[in-house]
């Protein structure tokens, strides 16, 4: 019991020292925690990392750019952006991690990506180190060459920083294959290399099969190991999905393919509900609708009148086995636990980054609903990612088994960790706990073995 305190009273001062260290930075402040929360009594326990600082080593990114990115709009007024990239941690590979354009991005936002990145990468078993980037410039409502525009001017600026052995950014919100395609374009234009330093790309310049539907698939192929820890199956059971962007869709699409039924999508203006559940036909639909005609959600109903819009709402008071936030950070909070676990929802599995406050996450595992965290159970888009690079490496381009084969095993190997890390006395994974130590164990002894830098 006096250990326990003792540990506990550890977290609070060391996390009290991360706030004092970076104030208001309230979403980096919260990824710590969660970090911390399951990491410091196995550091507590093994002297090499306790004695070696590397908690207070590892929260400290290597080092942040910032600058300036400004473009011309059609109408020809000038604007000016914030960018930033927050190389983390590359002690087991190159930075790897993706942009975000989305006008809530912060320094805080971007910290707290480019930290729990770093433990994701190390997950997948591949040789990627930990980043972040992006910024607050809003993509929604600009023309294409507005957004061609903004993506050139960007990478002025970033292609100093990043190269395919030092930094290889990707996509995230508000950045996908159109944004990708601009930012390596100019990229090449203004290196005069063909080199894999960004992931994402399209097929037939240099991108991989499977990479747009990698995070999506990965998320519902670690659902299925977690499913199959207690013997149940994906087959029959319904699905909450919110989101409706890459991770969603491709979330959606898997569940359909192994017989789930998908209840719920949703964009930052509502949620839809579909009682007869979302099928491949209208997954199809939708496709077109968020990622050619750049459309809205709340469109679905008008095409199919037996679902219902809900203005601003969130899906998780709907009833269901499983729930899938796959949008952003901190959209599902303590009520909608509540709300789930009133409904005995069965299992929740972040596709998005921290999706689940604190208190809401801690609210479903202590409720006993399989909890898997986002580290684990949406690192397949990096580590097809990490592919790409490897065929961007070897100049051979592999077919979509081997890739989805390969996404496969890396998904395996992720739930393996976690067991191995996160098995308690009560016979039950806690896959938060798994996650980070697994993560944590990589990274820091990598960081031991150069010795203090
Ligand atoms: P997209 O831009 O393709 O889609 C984002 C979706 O989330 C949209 O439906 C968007 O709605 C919604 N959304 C975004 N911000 C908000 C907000 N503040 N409130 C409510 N809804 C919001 O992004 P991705 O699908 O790529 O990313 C989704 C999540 O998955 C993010 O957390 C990202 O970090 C994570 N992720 C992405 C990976 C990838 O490979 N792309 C890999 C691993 C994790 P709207 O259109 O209305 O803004
Ligand atoms: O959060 C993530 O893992 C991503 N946005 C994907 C990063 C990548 O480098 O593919």
């Amino acid at each position: 019991m006096i250990n326990e305190e003792s540990t506990l009273d550890q977290i609070s001062s060391f996390n009290r020292g991360i706030v004092q260290r970076n104030p208001a930075e309230f979403e980096f402040h919260q990824a710590v925690q969660e970090f911390t929360e399951s990491v410091m009594p196995f550091v507590k326990s093994n002297s090499k990392y306790d004695d070696g600082h590397i908690l207070h080593r590892m929260t400290e990114p290597d080092r942040i750019i910032i600058f300036r990115v400004c473009w011309e709009d059609d109408s020809g007024h000038i604007n000016c952006n914030r960018a930033w990239r927050v190389q983390f941690n590359n002690s087991i590979g190159p930075y790897k991690g993706g942009l975000r354009f989305h006008p809530s991005v912060t320094q805080s936002v971007l910290k707290f990506l480019g930290f729990e990145q770093t433990f994701k990468n190390a997950l997948t078993g591949l040789p990627m180190g930990g980043a972040k980037g992006g910024s607050d410039f809003n993509p929604k409502g600009k023309s294409d060459r507005e957004i061609m525009r903004f993506c050139q001017s960007l990478m002025i600026e970033l292609s100093k920083y990043i190269g395919e052995d030092t930094d290889i950014p990707a996509g995230d919100i508000g950045v996908g294959g159109r944004e990708i395609s601009y930012l390596f374009g100019q990229y090449k234009k203004l290196t005069g290399r063909f080199v894999g330093t960004l992931t994402g790309k399209g097929l037939s310049y240099g991108g991989s099969l499977i990479r747009t539907e990698a995070t999506g698939y990965g998320v519902i192929y670690f659902t299925g190991h977690m499913l199959g820890v207690i013997n149940e199956t994906l087959k029959g059971k319904k699905a909450l999905v919110s989101g409706s962007g890459n991770v969603a869709i491709f979330c959606a699409e898997k569940l359909i393919d192994e017989g789930a039924k998908v209840l719920t999508l949703s964009d930052s203006g509502g949620f839809i509900h579909d009682p007869d559940g979302i099928d491949q036909e209208k997954l199809e639909w939708l496709k077109d609708l968020k990622f050619i005609k750049r459309g809205r959600i709340s469109e679905y109903v008008n095409k199919y009148p037996n679902a219902k819009f809900y203005k601003d709402e969130r899906p998780w008071k709907i009833k269901a086995d499983l729930a899938f936030p796959c949008a952003t950070q901190n959209e599902l909070d303590k009520n909608d636990a509540k709300n789930l676990i009133e409904n005995n929802i069965l299992l929740v599995s972040e596709g998005a980054n921290m999706p689940s406050t604190l208190d809401a996450a801690k609210l479903l595992q202590d409720a006993g609903v399989i909890f898997a965290p986002a580290k684990a159970a949406n690192a397949g888009g990096v580590a097809v990612s990490g592919l790409e690079q490897s065929q961007n490496a070897l100049r051979i381009p592999w077919s979509r088994e081997e890739v989805d084969g390969r996404l496969k095993q890396i998904m395996e190997h992720i739930h393996k960790q976690c067991v191995e890390y996160g098995s308690t006395e009560e016979k039950s994974i806690n896959y938060v706990k798994g996650a980070n130590i697994a993560g944590f164990v990589k990274v820091a002894d990598a960081m031991l073995a150069y010795g203090i830098g």
